[in-house]
């Protein structure tokens, strides 16, 4: 498994789940005849509403135990989709759980009143029905909103919060994707957040053995905060959890398009908001030095762009766990 939304199957409508529960409600009562076929029939329609109902509910991850990174990404991603975030999709889930139950309940209710004739049974059987489809239907909307935060939610990018993290920021244009391609041999992943246009970049690099991601967030940390919306703000408070330095990369060239100035209170910002190590690199050295920096390098030219990656991973200060100590 890669992160806890992947795996989420498509959420089923309202009208799928009466249709499924009513059809083989009709196969179950085709097999047996009189009150029987009307009993059986209650059964598996209350059954089977009651356990895909349940279904939807237990597919989703528990949000109290998801990583801090997740479940800040999640909150921004049910903002975006539900314009309201995981609280939002803890009342639609309840809001479902309640119709499983109640569907139980129907079946309970019914079960005790169906005996006499059959014509009886059947109408009673039928009244049964009519209630177990209200009752999906209710939460049609719920299960709606379930699934578009799921569409979501499924397309995070695969950030792993418990890996060694450098977080690459810095203006548009300055070289963090050139710098990540650079020390991760193009073997970086591309995947998008679903409220940005933009895709995140995470690729890996292993130092010494242990593996470190490097994520590239054009359109989340290449700007000022004041220019965020709420939602990406979620999403930049996601990365603070799972950042263990971050790389502001700066060109003091201006080629980017940006004045050093602006780029300068980016990382200001960031040095702010993140309680991790942020290191001010220069990058486009070849083009000019002139700012106050941590490191100086040149992506194109290949010029301390290891030394770089270095600094980042001493920055980190990552201790592996040794399973074998005693
Ligand atoms: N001269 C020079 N050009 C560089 C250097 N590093 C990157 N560039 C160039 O700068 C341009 C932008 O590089 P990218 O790596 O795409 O920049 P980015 O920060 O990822 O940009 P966005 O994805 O738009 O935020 C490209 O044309 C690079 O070839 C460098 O060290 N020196
Ligand atoms: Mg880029």
């Amino acid at each position: 498994m890669s992160h806890p939304f992947e795996g989420l199957p498509t959420t089923p409508t309202a009208d799928e789940l009466v249709d499924q529960a009513f059809s083989r409600a009709a196969r179950a009562g085709r097999a047996k005849s009189g009150v029987q076929a009307q009993r059986s029939m209650l059964q598996t329609a209350a059954n089977v509403a009651s356990d895909n109902l349940e279904n939807v509910v237990t597919s989703w991850p528990d949000f109290d135990d998801l990583d801090p990174f997740y479940r800040d990404l999640a909150d921004a991603v049910a903002a975006d989709a539900l314009d309201d975030g995981v609280d939002a999709l803890r009342k639609h889930l309840n809001e479902v759980g309640w119709a499983g139950r109640k569907a139980g309940e129907i079946r309970r209710e019914y079960e005790g009143r169906l005996a006499g004739d059959a014509e009886t049974a059947r109408k009673l059987r039928k009244q049964a029905f009519a209630r177990i489809a209200d009752v999906v239907e209710e939460v049609g909307d719920d299960l709606q909103a379930l699934n578009e935060a799921r569409d979501a939610l499924r397309t995070l990018p695969d950030v792993r919060p418990d890996e060694p993290t450098i977080v690459v920021a810095g203006y548009p244009n300055v070289g963090k994707s050139s710098f990540v391609n650079a020390v991760t041999r193009a073997s970086n992943e591309i995947a998008s957040y679903p409220f940005t246009t933009t895709g995140v970049h995470v690729g890996h690099v292993e130092v010494d053995r242990i593996r470190y991601q490097l994520v590239d967030t054009p359109g989340l940390l290449d700007r000022p905060a004041e220019e965020r919306n709420e939602i990406e703000n979620q999403a930049v408070s996601a990365l603070e959890h799972a950042a263990d330095a971050v790389l502001v990369l700066v060109d003091a060239s201006g080629d980017c398009g940006y004045p050093l100035a602006a780029q300068l209170e980016l990382r200001d910002d960031l040095e702010a908001r993140f309680e991790v190590p942020v290191l001010t690199v220069c990058n486009k050295a070849d083009r000019s030095r002139d700012v106050d920096a941590d490191h100086y390098m040149s992506v194109t030219a290949e010029e301390g762009v290891d030394e770089v990656l270095q600094a980042a991973v001493a920055a980190v200060d990552y201790e592996p766990e040794l399973p074998y100590e005693g």
